[in-house]
């Protein structure tokens, strides 16, 4: 063995799960999780020990509050909804929402970059995810939502997701949407119980991935003002994973990352992609760059991609691609103009029928 291979070895033994856990990740940009609502925080049980971000968890409904793992949590307490939850009404969640904005304002405080999970189609995520994001936007936060859409079957649920998505992309820079439906065409196993979990999970990968790249110190490191040159104006966005190990590795990840979409798209038109890659301790940094080459190179050329990389020493030769990808078009998402007066009182009457 010469000197070279010696001290791969030993850089091989001694290399943390990750990094930044070894060095602590200093005077880094303020990046925060914003869970909202039953499902956005249920979400952030699955980033426990983050140490890239701030996990936040906001919700009007004290139980589901109670039984999240996250940094804080903020109850939207009003005197009508009592900690009980919004009922299903996005209206009742807007306005709880409005009644703390100063208490929102106050858990943001100091966030360069804002991650926000919900659920659509219920009363808090859908009603007050977007005045989570305006708070985030007047205090000069790049706001990315990442937002999960309701079955088909669920029609009066959609016709909320609908005006809770209009609202969002008024008020975000990229909605990343991932569609129930869409998971389960991929993996027609699934059950209908089993997809929630799933998404929450993907959902969790994807941003953790991006906050670890930027604020610990990654093998491949990516500059907040290339996650906000991505992310500002982004549009409707989608999140796609991909992984090999063995020879191909980075063939068969890059290959099922294009193939993906956890909403009906194409990524190649992509405006935009943060893409992050983790590779076990037996991937290589030429490996890690081939991926990289191989995935700018799928992509159109006018995307603007930006890349980080991690080590994991728990996932051997696997290599793990997450991608969020932004400004692409979906014949299932047509944002339209929000809902007028009799429209609302239709949906209302619908939902009291049940
Ligand atoms: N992916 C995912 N979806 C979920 C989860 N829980 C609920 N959903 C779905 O997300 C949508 C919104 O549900 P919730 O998040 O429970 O609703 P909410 O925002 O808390 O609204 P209210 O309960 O009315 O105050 C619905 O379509 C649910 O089917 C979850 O853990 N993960
Ligand atoms: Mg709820």
């Amino acid at each position: 063995m010469d000197a070279l291979e010696e001290i791969v070895e030993q850089a091989r033994r001694d290399c943390p799960v990750c990094p930044s856990a070894a060095s602590g990740c200093g005077k880094a940009p303020k990046i925060t999780i914003a869970g909202i609502g039953g499902a956005g925080c249920n979400a952030l049980n699955e980033l426990k020990g983050i140490e890239s971000a701030t996990t936040l968890a906001i919700n009007t409904d004290v139980a589901n509050l109670r039984s999240i793992d996250a940094h804080k949590r903020l109850l939207l307490a009003t005197d009508s909804t009592k900690g009980l939850g919004a009922g299903g009404f996005p209206e009742v969640g807007m306005k709880c929402a409005e009644s703390n904005k100063e208490e929102i304002a106050k858990a943001l405080e100091g966030t360069h970059l804002l991650f926000l999970v919900a659920g659509l189609g219920g009363g808090t995520g859908t009603g007050a995810a977007p005045v989570v994001a305006e708070i985030a936007k007047e205090m000069g936060a790049t706001v990315v939502a990442t937002v999960m859409y309701p079955f088909a079957i669920e029609k009066i649920r959609r016709e909320k997701a609908e005006w809770g998505l209009d609202a969002l992309f008024r008020s975000c820079d990229t909605v990343a949407v991932l569609d129930h439906n869409r998971l389960t065409q991929m993996v027609p196993t699934l059950s209908f119980g089993q997809a929630p979990f799933v998404l929450n999970n993907i959902v969790a990968r994807a941003v953790r991935g991006i906050s670890d790249s930027i604020t610990c110190q990654a093998l491949v490191k990516l500059g907040i003002e290339d996650v906000r040159a991505v992310a500002t104006g982004g549009g409707l966005a989608t999140i796609a994973l991909g992984q090999g190990s063995g020879s191909f590795k980075v063939e068969d990840a890059v290959k099922e990352m294009f193939k993906s979409p956890l909403l009906e798209s194409s990524l190649k038109d992509a405006k935009g992609a943060l893409v992050h890659i983790t590779g076990g301790q037996a991937v290589s940094m030429a490996e890690i760059q081939k991926a990289g080459e191989r995935i700018r190179k799928e992509f159109a050329p006018k995307t603007a991609v930006a890349i980080g990389a991690h080590t994991d020493s728990r996932m051997m030769d696997k290599m793990v691609i997450t991608a969020i990808a932004t400004g692409v078009k979906s014949p299932k998402i047509k944002p339209r103009e929000t809902f007028s007066d009799a429209e609302k009182e239709k949906i209302a009457m619908e939902i009291a029928a049940g």
